[in-house]
Protein backbone atom coordinates (compact mmCIF):
# COMPACT_ATOMS: atom_id res chain seq x y z
CA UNK A 1 0.00 0.00 0.00
CA UNK A 2 1.89 3.14 -1.21
CA UNK A 3 1.16 6.44 1.74
CA UNK A 4 -1.87 8.18 -0.65
CA UNK A 5 -3.42 4.67 -0.02
CA UNK A 6 -3.02 5.08 3.41
CA UNK A 7 -4.07 8.61 3.48
CA UNK A 8 -7.29 7.94 1.94
CA UNK A 9 -8.06 5.22 4.09
CA UNK A 10 -7.31 7.38 7.02
CA UNK A 11 -11.41 8.71 8.44
CA UNK A 12 -10.99 12.70 9.07
CA UNK A 13 -11.20 12.65 12.60
CA UNK A 14 -9.23 9.85 13.27
CA UNK A 15 -6.89 10.44 16.42
CA UNK A 16 -3.46 10.29 15.55
CA UNK A 17 -1.39 11.02 18.51
CA UNK A 18 1.95 10.06 20.53
CA UNK A 19 2.16 8.36 23.83
CA UNK A 20 4.12 9.00 26.86
CA UNK A 21 4.21 7.94 30.45
CA UNK A 22 4.84 10.78 33.86
CA UNK A 23 7.96 8.74 34.78
CA UNK A 24 9.38 8.12 31.52
CA UNK A 25 9.55 11.82 30.38
CA UNK A 26 8.65 14.24 32.94
CA UNK A 27 12.42 13.79 35.28
CA UNK A 28 12.07 16.60 37.97
CA UNK A 29 11.42 13.51 40.40
CA UNK A 30 12.07 15.59 43.27
CA UNK A 31 10.98 18.89 42.52
CA UNK A 32 7.66 21.07 43.87
CA UNK A 33 6.82 18.14 46.62
CA UNK A 34 6.37 14.94 44.22
CA UNK A 35 6.55 11.75 46.73
CA UNK A 36 8.35 8.84 45.37
CA UNK A 37 7.54 6.10 43.28
CA UNK A 38 8.06 2.24 43.39
CA UNK A 39 10.87 3.13 41.51
CA UNK A 40 13.06 6.21 42.49
CA UNK A 41 15.05 3.81 45.58
CA UNK A 42 14.99 0.86 43.27
CA UNK A 43 17.12 2.64 40.79
CA UNK A 44 19.22 4.31 42.70
CA UNK A 45 20.45 0.85 43.98
CA UNK A 46 20.43 -0.69 40.65
CA UNK A 47 23.48 2.44 39.51
CA UNK A 48 22.63 1.63 36.03
CA UNK A 49 19.94 4.54 34.87
CA UNK A 50 18.50 7.85 36.08
CA UNK A 51 14.95 8.83 36.00
CA UNK A 52 16.09 12.58 36.38
CA UNK A 53 16.13 14.34 33.85
CA UNK A 54 14.52 12.24 31.51
CA UNK A 55 13.15 13.73 28.63
CA UNK A 56 12.50 16.90 31.29
CA UNK A 57 8.71 17.02 29.86
CA UNK A 58 8.12 19.04 33.29
CA UNK A 59 9.49 21.74 31.89
CA UNK A 60 9.76 21.36 28.08
CA UNK A 61 6.20 20.19 27.67
CA UNK A 62 5.04 23.31 25.63
CA UNK A 63 7.92 22.37 23.03
CA UNK A 64 7.28 18.97 22.77
CA UNK A 65 3.38 20.16 22.28
CA UNK A 66 4.35 22.36 20.09
CA UNK A 67 6.65 19.59 18.25
CA UNK A 68 3.16 17.38 17.99
CA UNK A 69 0.98 19.87 16.36
CA UNK A 70 3.57 21.26 13.68
CA UNK A 71 4.12 17.57 12.96
CA UNK A 72 0.83 16.79 12.75
CA UNK A 73 -0.71 15.07 16.04
CA UNK A 74 -4.20 15.63 17.09
CA UNK A 75 -4.11 13.80 20.35
CA UNK A 76 -1.26 12.89 23.24
CA UNK A 77 -1.36 9.92 26.03
CA UNK A 78 -0.16 11.73 29.08
CA UNK A 79 -0.38 9.64 32.62
CA UNK A 80 -0.59 11.72 35.55
CA UNK A 81 2.61 10.68 38.24
CA UNK A 82 0.00 9.99 41.26
CA UNK A 83 2.59 10.65 43.84
CA UNK A 84 2.64 14.27 42.38
CA UNK A 85 -1.16 14.66 43.56
CA UNK A 86 -0.42 12.88 46.41
CA UNK A 87 3.25 11.86 47.64
CA UNK A 88 2.67 9.12 49.75
CA UNK A 89 -0.53 8.15 47.91
CA UNK A 90 -3.46 9.49 50.19
CA UNK A 91 -4.11 12.44 51.83
CA UNK A 92 -3.92 16.39 51.30
CA UNK A 93 -3.31 17.04 47.67
CA UNK A 94 -0.21 18.67 46.93
CA UNK A 95 -1.20 22.12 44.76
CA UNK A 96 1.68 22.34 42.87
CA UNK A 97 1.33 18.84 41.32
CA UNK A 98 -2.27 19.77 40.86
CA UNK A 99 -1.05 22.94 38.58
CA UNK A 100 1.23 21.63 37.25
CA UNK A 101 -1.51 19.23 35.35
CA UNK A 102 -3.55 22.22 34.66
CA UNK A 103 -0.57 23.86 32.61
CA UNK A 104 -0.17 20.80 30.96
CA UNK A 105 -3.86 20.39 29.94
CA UNK A 106 -4.05 24.15 28.97
CA UNK A 107 -0.80 23.89 27.09
CA UNK A 108 -2.94 20.59 24.98
CA UNK A 109 -5.67 22.85 24.35
CA UNK A 110 -3.69 25.77 23.23
CA UNK A 111 -1.90 23.31 20.55
CA UNK A 112 -5.06 21.71 19.14
CA UNK A 113 -3.81 18.13 20.92
CA UNK A 114 -6.59 16.02 22.82
CA UNK A 115 -4.77 14.70 25.70
CA UNK A 116 -5.73 11.03 26.47
CA UNK A 117 -4.99 11.05 30.44
CA UNK A 118 -3.85 7.31 32.09
CA UNK A 119 -3.88 6.91 36.25
CA UNK A 120 -1.53 4.82 36.00
CA UNK A 121 1.47 4.01 34.19
CA UNK A 122 4.10 1.32 36.15
CA UNK A 123 4.53 4.32 38.98
CA UNK A 124 2.87 3.27 42.27
CA UNK A 125 3.98 5.74 45.40
CA UNK A 126 6.19 3.77 47.57
CA UNK A 127 4.66 4.11 50.76
CA UNK A 128 1.78 2.42 48.92
CA UNK A 129 4.28 -0.36 47.45
CA UNK A 130 6.39 -1.05 49.98
CA UNK A 131 3.04 -2.21 51.69
CA UNK A 132 2.40 -4.83 48.99
CA UNK A 133 1.38 -2.64 45.91
CA UNK A 134 -1.45 -3.97 43.98
CA UNK A 135 -1.44 -7.32 46.39
CA UNK A 136 -2.92 -5.29 49.03
CA UNK A 137 -6.28 -3.80 48.51
CA UNK A 138 -5.42 -0.82 50.43
CA UNK A 139 -3.82 0.17 47.34
CA UNK A 140 -6.67 -0.33 45.64
CA UNK A 141 -9.06 1.93 47.91
CA UNK A 142 -6.34 4.85 48.04
CA UNK A 143 -6.49 4.52 43.92
CA UNK A 144 -10.05 4.83 43.97
CA UNK A 145 -9.75 7.72 46.01
CA UNK A 146 -7.19 9.67 43.67
CA UNK A 147 -9.06 8.28 40.98
CA UNK A 148 -12.25 10.26 42.10
CA UNK A 149 -10.01 13.33 43.44
CA UNK A 150 -8.74 13.73 39.52
CA UNK A 151 -12.04 13.27 38.11
CA UNK A 152 -13.24 16.13 40.20
CA UNK A 153 -10.37 18.04 39.53
CA UNK A 154 -9.65 17.71 36.01
CA UNK A 155 -12.52 18.35 34.42
CA UNK A 156 -10.87 19.81 31.26
CA UNK A 157 -10.10 15.91 30.61
CA UNK A 158 -12.45 14.31 28.82
CA UNK A 159 -10.91 11.13 27.96
CA UNK A 160 -9.44 8.63 30.83
CA UNK A 161 -7.58 5.40 31.54
CA UNK A 162 -7.69 4.05 34.82
CA UNK A 163 -4.22 1.62 34.38
CA UNK A 164 -1.92 1.39 31.87
CA UNK A 165 -0.48 -2.20 30.51
CA UNK A 166 -2.16 -4.60 34.07
CA UNK A 167 -0.37 -7.67 32.43
CA UNK A 168 3.29 -5.98 32.01
CA UNK A 169 3.43 -4.06 35.48
CA UNK A 170 2.50 -7.70 37.13
CA UNK A 171 4.16 -10.05 34.56
CA UNK A 172 7.83 -7.69 35.27
CA UNK A 173 7.49 -7.17 38.88
CA UNK A 174 6.72 -11.17 39.65
CA UNK A 175 7.79 -13.04 36.32
CA UNK A 176 10.33 -11.70 34.88
CA UNK A 177 11.59 -9.47 37.90
CA UNK A 178 13.07 -6.71 35.81
CA UNK A 179 10.39 -4.39 38.01
CA UNK A 180 10.70 -3.49 41.98
CA UNK A 181 10.01 -5.98 43.71
CA UNK A 182 11.76 -8.25 41.39
CA UNK A 183 10.42 -11.56 42.05
CA UNK A 184 11.22 -14.59 39.49
CA UNK A 185 8.52 -16.64 38.71
CA UNK A 186 5.95 -15.65 41.32
CA UNK A 187 3.15 -17.08 40.19
CA UNK A 188 0.84 -16.65 43.15
CA UNK A 189 1.66 -12.59 42.97
CA UNK A 190 1.37 -12.27 39.87
CA UNK A 191 -2.14 -13.41 38.97
CA UNK A 192 -3.49 -12.00 42.33
CA UNK A 193 -1.96 -8.76 41.36
CA UNK A 194 -3.98 -8.99 37.79
CA UNK A 195 -6.96 -9.34 39.74
CA UNK A 196 -6.73 -7.05 42.00
CA UNK A 197 -5.68 -4.39 39.49
CA UNK A 198 -9.10 -5.19 37.19
CA UNK A 199 -10.79 -4.73 40.39
CA UNK A 200 -9.28 -1.19 41.02
CA UNK A 201 -10.10 -0.78 37.28
CA UNK A 202 -13.50 -2.01 37.68
CA UNK A 203 -14.47 -0.21 40.56
CA UNK A 204 -12.77 3.73 39.00
CA UNK A 205 -15.46 2.84 35.90
CA UNK A 206 -18.40 2.18 38.32
CA UNK A 207 -17.57 5.40 40.34
CA UNK A 208 -16.91 7.56 37.20
CA UNK A 209 -20.28 6.26 35.64
CA UNK A 210 -22.27 6.68 39.14
CA UNK A 211 -20.96 9.93 39.21
CA UNK A 212 -22.21 10.91 35.89
CA UNK A 213 -19.14 12.65 34.31
CA UNK A 214 -19.68 12.94 30.55
CA UNK A 215 -16.16 12.26 29.37
CA UNK A 216 -14.76 8.35 28.10
CA UNK A 217 -12.95 6.11 30.72
CA UNK A 218 -11.49 2.95 29.42
CA UNK A 219 -8.17 0.78 30.25
CA UNK A 220 -5.09 0.06 28.44
CA UNK A 221 -4.37 -3.94 27.59
CA UNK A 222 -1.24 -4.93 26.00
CA UNK A 223 -2.12 -7.47 23.66
CA UNK A 224 0.80 -10.24 23.02
CA UNK A 225 -0.71 -13.17 20.89
CA UNK A 226 1.04 -16.47 21.07
CA UNK A 227 1.60 -18.75 18.28
CA UNK A 228 2.21 -22.26 18.98
CA UNK A 229 5.77 -22.85 16.66
CA UNK A 230 6.26 -25.53 15.10
CA UNK A 231 2.71 -25.82 14.90
CA UNK A 232 1.24 -29.13 16.73
CA UNK A 233 -1.13 -30.70 19.51
CA UNK A 234 1.41 -29.96 22.43
CA UNK A 235 2.94 -26.67 21.52
CA UNK A 236 -1.12 -25.69 20.85
CA UNK A 237 -1.87 -26.21 24.07
CA UNK A 238 1.33 -24.53 25.28
CA UNK A 239 0.30 -21.40 23.25
CA UNK A 240 -3.19 -21.56 24.64
CA UNK A 241 -1.79 -21.77 28.42
CA UNK A 242 0.20 -18.70 27.81
CA UNK A 243 -2.32 -16.99 25.96
CA UNK A 244 -4.82 -17.06 29.28
CA UNK A 245 -1.49 -15.76 31.30
CA UNK A 246 -1.10 -12.57 29.47
CA UNK A 247 -4.40 -11.95 27.38
CA UNK A 248 -7.36 -13.98 28.02
CA UNK A 249 -7.63 -13.52 31.73
CA UNK A 250 -7.79 -9.87 31.42
CA UNK A 251 -9.63 -9.54 28.47
CA UNK A 252 -12.29 -11.83 30.14
CA UNK A 253 -12.70 -9.80 33.45
CA UNK A 254 -12.33 -6.46 31.42
CA UNK A 255 -15.01 -7.17 28.93
CA UNK A 256 -17.04 -10.13 30.08
CA UNK A 257 -16.90 -9.49 33.64
CA UNK A 258 -16.87 -12.94 35.05
CA UNK A 259 -13.39 -15.56 33.77
CA UNK A 260 -15.17 -17.93 31.69
CA UNK A 261 -14.88 -21.88 32.19
CA UNK A 262 -12.23 -22.29 29.44
CA UNK A 263 -10.39 -19.32 30.89
CA UNK A 264 -9.92 -21.08 34.24
CA UNK A 265 -9.70 -24.13 33.28
CA UNK A 266 -6.20 -22.85 31.34
CA UNK A 267 -5.52 -20.89 34.67
CA UNK A 268 -5.97 -23.63 37.30
CA UNK A 269 -3.61 -25.40 35.15
CA UNK A 270 -0.79 -23.08 34.86
CA UNK A 271 -1.54 -22.42 38.26
CA UNK A 272 -0.97 -26.23 39.79
CA UNK A 273 2.03 -26.37 37.89
CA UNK A 274 3.33 -23.62 39.81
CA UNK A 275 1.85 -24.23 43.20
CA UNK A 276 0.35 -21.00 42.74
CA UNK A 277 -3.86 -19.83 43.66
CA UNK A 278 -5.61 -17.26 42.93
CA UNK A 279 -7.75 -15.41 45.80
CA UNK A 280 -11.55 -13.78 44.48
CA UNK A 281 -12.72 -12.38 47.32
CA UNK A 282 -17.19 -12.50 47.59
CA UNK A 283 -18.25 -9.63 46.02
CA UNK A 284 -15.19 -8.86 43.70
CA UNK A 285 -16.98 -10.42 40.64
CA UNK A 286 -20.34 -8.30 41.00
CA UNK A 287 -17.91 -5.29 40.61
CA UNK A 288 -16.10 -6.38 37.40
CA UNK A 289 -19.31 -7.57 36.16
CA UNK A 290 -20.77 -4.23 36.57
CA UNK A 291 -18.41 -2.39 34.63
CA UNK A 292 -18.09 -5.11 32.40
CA UNK A 293 -20.42 -2.94 29.81
CA UNK A 294 -19.62 0.24 30.78
CA UNK A 295 -16.02 0.71 29.39
CA UNK A 296 -16.27 3.43 26.84
CA UNK A 297 -13.50 2.72 25.05
CA UNK A 298 -10.63 -0.01 24.74
CA UNK A 299 -6.51 0.93 24.61
CA UNK A 300 -5.25 -1.37 23.00
CA UNK A 301 -1.18 -2.04 23.01
CA UNK A 302 0.90 -4.05 20.54
CA UNK A 303 4.76 -4.46 20.31
CA UNK A 304 4.97 -8.16 19.31
CA UNK A 305 3.20 -11.99 19.24
CA UNK A 306 5.30 -14.97 21.18
CA UNK A 307 6.46 -18.41 19.53
CA UNK A 308 6.08 -21.15 21.92
CA UNK A 309 6.52 -24.53 22.60
CA UNK A 310 5.74 -27.40 24.58
CA UNK A 311 7.73 -27.00 27.74
CA UNK A 312 8.26 -29.48 31.12
CA UNK A 313 11.40 -28.12 32.87
CA UNK A 314 12.14 -25.60 35.26
CA UNK A 315 11.56 -22.09 34.92
CA UNK A 316 14.34 -19.45 33.86
CA UNK A 317 14.42 -16.18 32.34
CA UNK A 318 17.37 -13.98 31.01
CA UNK A 319 16.15 -10.87 29.81
CA UNK A 320 17.76 -8.19 26.98
CA UNK A 321 17.81 -5.00 28.41
CA UNK A 322 20.63 -4.03 27.05
CA UNK A 323 19.77 -4.37 22.87
CA UNK A 324 22.62 -7.25 22.89
CA UNK A 325 20.62 -9.24 20.06
CA UNK A 326 19.74 -12.80 20.71
CA UNK A 327 20.76 -12.98 24.42
CA UNK A 328 16.97 -13.06 25.60
CA UNK A 329 15.54 -16.33 27.12
CA UNK A 330 11.81 -17.71 28.64
CA UNK A 331 11.17 -20.96 29.74
CA UNK A 332 7.87 -21.33 32.48
CA UNK A 333 7.30 -24.25 33.78
CA UNK A 334 4.26 -26.20 33.08
CA UNK A 335 3.53 -23.43 30.47
CA UNK A 336 6.11 -23.62 27.82
CA UNK A 337 9.34 -21.65 26.11
CA UNK A 338 10.07 -18.96 23.84
CA UNK A 339 11.00 -20.29 20.52
CA UNK A 340 12.54 -17.73 17.56
CA UNK A 341 10.61 -18.44 14.10
CA UNK A 342 12.27 -18.83 11.26
CA UNK A 343 11.48 -15.80 9.13
CA UNK A 344 10.38 -13.41 11.40
CA UNK A 345 12.64 -10.53 11.71
CA UNK A 346 13.63 -9.36 15.84
CA UNK A 347 14.77 -5.61 16.97
CA UNK A 348 17.85 -5.73 18.83
CA UNK A 349 15.85 -6.44 22.36
CA UNK A 350 14.83 -9.77 20.59
CA UNK A 351 11.46 -8.65 19.86
CA UNK A 352 9.54 -10.52 17.45
CA UNK A 353 8.09 -7.81 14.33
CA UNK A 354 4.90 -9.32 12.99
CA UNK A 355 2.00 -6.71 12.19
CA UNK A 356 -0.64 -9.68 11.55
CA UNK A 357 -0.40 -9.71 15.35
CA UNK A 358 -2.19 -6.62 15.53
CA UNK A 359 -4.90 -7.61 12.81
CA UNK A 360 -5.28 -11.01 14.36
CA UNK A 361 -5.85 -9.73 17.98
CA UNK A 362 -8.17 -6.64 16.60
CA UNK A 363 -10.51 -9.37 15.06
CA UNK A 364 -10.45 -11.22 18.11
CA UNK A 365 -11.08 -8.91 20.40
CA UNK A 366 -13.73 -7.74 17.96
CA UNK A 367 -15.44 -11.48 17.98
CA UNK A 368 -15.03 -12.47 21.39
CA UNK A 369 -15.77 -9.45 23.42
CA UNK A 370 -18.78 -7.69 21.76
CA UNK A 371 -19.10 -5.29 24.69
CA UNK A 372 -15.97 -3.59 23.87
CA UNK A 373 -16.93 -0.45 21.79
CA UNK A 374 -14.19 1.57 20.44
CA UNK A 375 -10.52 0.61 20.20
CA UNK A 376 -7.87 2.82 20.11
CA UNK A 377 -3.96 1.77 19.91
CA UNK A 378 -2.43 3.14 22.41
CA UNK A 379 0.93 2.09 21.98
CA UNK A 380 3.06 1.08 19.05
CA UNK A 381 6.45 1.67 17.79
CA UNK A 382 9.76 0.19 17.74
CA UNK A 383 12.70 0.48 19.84
CA UNK A 384 16.12 0.97 18.15
CA UNK A 385 19.63 2.43 18.81
CA UNK A 386 19.17 5.58 16.40
CA UNK A 387 22.01 7.72 15.24
CA UNK A 388 22.67 11.05 16.37
CA UNK A 389 23.53 13.19 13.32
CA UNK A 390 24.01 16.63 14.51
CA UNK A 391 21.94 20.02 15.66
CA UNK A 392 19.60 20.19 12.98
CA UNK A 393 20.35 17.07 11.77
CA UNK A 394 17.45 14.90 10.19
CA UNK A 395 17.78 11.33 12.24
CA UNK A 396 17.16 8.33 9.80
CA UNK A 397 15.20 6.13 11.40
CA UNK A 398 13.96 3.86 8.29
CA UNK A 399 13.49 1.15 10.12
CA UNK A 400 11.17 2.78 12.22
CA UNK A 401 8.94 4.20 9.39
CA UNK A 402 8.73 0.57 7.88
CA UNK A 403 7.33 -0.79 11.10
CA UNK A 404 4.90 1.79 11.22
CA UNK A 405 4.13 1.66 8.19
CA UNK A 406 3.20 -2.13 8.19
CA UNK A 407 1.11 -1.88 12.11
CA UNK A 408 -1.12 1.08 10.69
CA UNK A 409 -1.74 -1.35 7.26
CA UNK A 410 -3.06 -4.09 9.67
CA UNK A 411 -5.30 -1.21 11.38
CA UNK A 412 -6.41 -0.35 8.37
CA UNK A 413 -6.98 -3.45 6.98
CA UNK A 414 -9.46 -4.76 10.57
CA UNK A 415 -10.66 -1.10 10.03
CA UNK A 416 -11.85 -2.29 6.73
CA UNK A 417 -13.46 -5.29 7.79
CA UNK A 418 -15.44 -3.53 10.33
CA UNK A 419 -13.43 -3.54 13.73
CA UNK A 420 -14.16 -0.04 15.15
CA UNK A 421 -10.53 1.82 15.87
CA UNK A 422 -10.52 4.76 15.91
CA UNK A 423 -7.29 6.50 17.23
CA UNK A 424 -3.41 5.31 17.04
CA UNK A 425 -0.84 6.67 18.93
CA UNK A 426 2.74 5.72 18.04
CA UNK A 427 5.14 4.74 21.17
CA UNK A 428 6.28 7.20 21.72
CA UNK A 429 6.11 11.06 21.26
CA UNK A 430 9.60 11.90 21.85
CA UNK A 431 12.51 9.72 23.48
CA UNK A 432 12.02 8.96 26.78
CA UNK A 433 13.19 6.75 29.45
CA UNK A 434 12.76 2.66 29.24
CA UNK A 435 11.63 1.00 32.09
CA UNK A 436 14.64 -1.62 32.36
CA UNK A 437 16.74 -0.41 29.37
CA UNK A 438 17.57 3.55 30.13
CA UNK A 439 18.03 5.62 27.57
CA UNK A 440 19.76 3.80 24.46
CA UNK A 441 16.88 1.68 23.53
CA UNK A 442 15.01 4.90 21.25
CA UNK A 443 11.15 4.92 20.43
CA UNK A 444 10.65 8.61 19.48
CA UNK A 445 9.30 10.54 16.83
CA UNK A 446 11.63 13.53 18.39
CA UNK A 447 14.98 12.47 19.22
CA UNK A 448 16.10 13.67 23.02
CA UNK A 449 20.17 14.67 23.41
CA UNK A 450 20.11 13.67 26.39
CA UNK A 451 23.07 15.49 27.26
CA UNK A 452 21.04 18.79 26.44
CA UNK A 453 17.99 18.18 25.92
CA UNK A 454 17.58 19.67 22.60
CA UNK A 455 15.12 17.68 20.22
CA UNK A 456 16.08 16.39 17.15
CA UNK A 457 13.58 15.13 14.03
CA UNK A 458 13.69 12.50 13.12
CA UNK A 459 12.00 10.89 9.30
CA UNK A 460 9.56 9.11 11.24
CA UNK A 461 8.03 12.13 12.34
CA UNK A 462 8.09 13.50 8.77
CA UNK A 463 6.07 10.32 7.89
CA UNK A 464 3.66 10.92 10.41
CA UNK A 465 3.32 14.25 9.43
CA UNK A 466 2.34 13.47 5.78
CA UNK A 467 -0.52 11.49 7.25
CA UNK A 468 -1.60 13.37 10.09
CA UNK A 469 -2.55 16.95 8.20
CA UNK A 470 -5.20 14.69 6.20
CA UNK A 471 -7.10 14.42 9.52
CA UNK A 472 -7.11 17.94 10.42
C1 LIG B 1 4.94 -0.56 27.24
C2 LIG B 1 4.83 0.49 28.29
C3 LIG B 1 5.62 1.73 28.02
C4 LIG B 1 6.92 1.52 27.26
C5 LIG B 1 6.80 0.50 26.14
C6 LIG B 1 8.11 0.08 25.54
O1 LIG B 1 4.84 -1.80 27.83
O2 LIG B 1 3.50 0.86 28.49
O3 LIG B 1 5.77 2.40 29.23
O4 LIG B 1 7.99 1.41 28.07
O5 LIG B 1 6.14 -0.65 26.56
O6 LIG B 1 8.73 -0.85 26.37
P1 LIG B 1 10.25 -0.81 26.72
O7 LIG B 1 10.49 0.57 27.25
O8 LIG B 1 10.47 -1.86 27.74
O9 LIG B 1 10.95 -1.08 25.46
Amino acid sequence: MTLLNRVQALPKGFVWGGATAAYQVEGATQVDGKGKTMWDDYLKAQGRFSPDPASDFYHLYPEDLALAKLYGLNAIRVSIAWTRLFPTGTGTPNAAGVAYYHRLFAACEVNGITPYVSLHHFDSPKTLFDAGDWLNRKTIDAFVDYAAFCFKEFSEVQNWFTINELISLAFSQYIQGNFPPSHRFDVTSAIQAQHNELLAHARVVNLYKHAGYTGRIGLIHVLQPVYPYPDNAANRHAAALEDAFMNRFLLDGTFKGTYTPETMALIDELLAANDATLTIEPGDMAILKEAAGQNDYFGLNYYQPSFVAAYAGESTNTFNGTGDKGTSDFKFKGVGQHVKKPGIAQTDWDWNIYPEGLYDMLKRVAHDYPTCKTIYITENGMGDKDQYAGVGQLINDDKRIDFIDQHVAAVLQARAEGVDVQGYFVWSLQDQFSWANGYNKRYGLFYVNFETQAREIKKSALWFKTLGETLR
